[in-house]
């Protein structure tokens, strides 16, 4: 989606942080980490929220799911890690394209509203 900001950030047309990239999937840093640890992880295609999803999305998102713990695992987060997927704004959802918080070492967080 042309306006979408992380599907800019997916197609290179602004700069991140990457930790991760597969074919399906992208990591990478919040611009402000809310903890000592704060990554990102979207699916490439654009899917709004998981009120927007429809059938043919869920795999993508399982996906996604699945994918967390090694990733956080990757960052160092051994003890565990926080997973936040904010939906709408009534959940805090800023950006219009699915993306699960990975937060750790949240017992140093800056913020504790996840
Ligand atoms: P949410 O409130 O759940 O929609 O979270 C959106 C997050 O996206 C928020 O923690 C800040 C982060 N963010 C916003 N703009 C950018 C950006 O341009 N680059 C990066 N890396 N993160 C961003």
């Amino acid at each position: 989606m042309t306006d979408c900001l992380f599907c800019k950030i997916v197609a290179g047309d602004i700069p991140s942080k990457k930790v991760f990239e597969d074919e399906d999937h992208y990591a990478f840093w919040d611009i402000a980490p809310k903890a000592p640890v704060h990554v990102l992880l979207i699916p490439k295609q654009h899917i709004v929220n998981l009120y927007q999803m429809d059938d043919s999305h869920q795999p993508l998102v399982q996906a996604m799911m699945s994918k967390a713990p090694s990733i956080a695992k990757a960052m160092g987060l051994d003890e565990g890690f926080r997973l936040v997927l904010n939906t709408g704004p009534g959940g805090g959802q800023e950006v219009d394209h699915i993306h699960a918080h990975i937060l750790g070492d949240v017992r140093k967080a800056t913020w504790s509203g996840f």
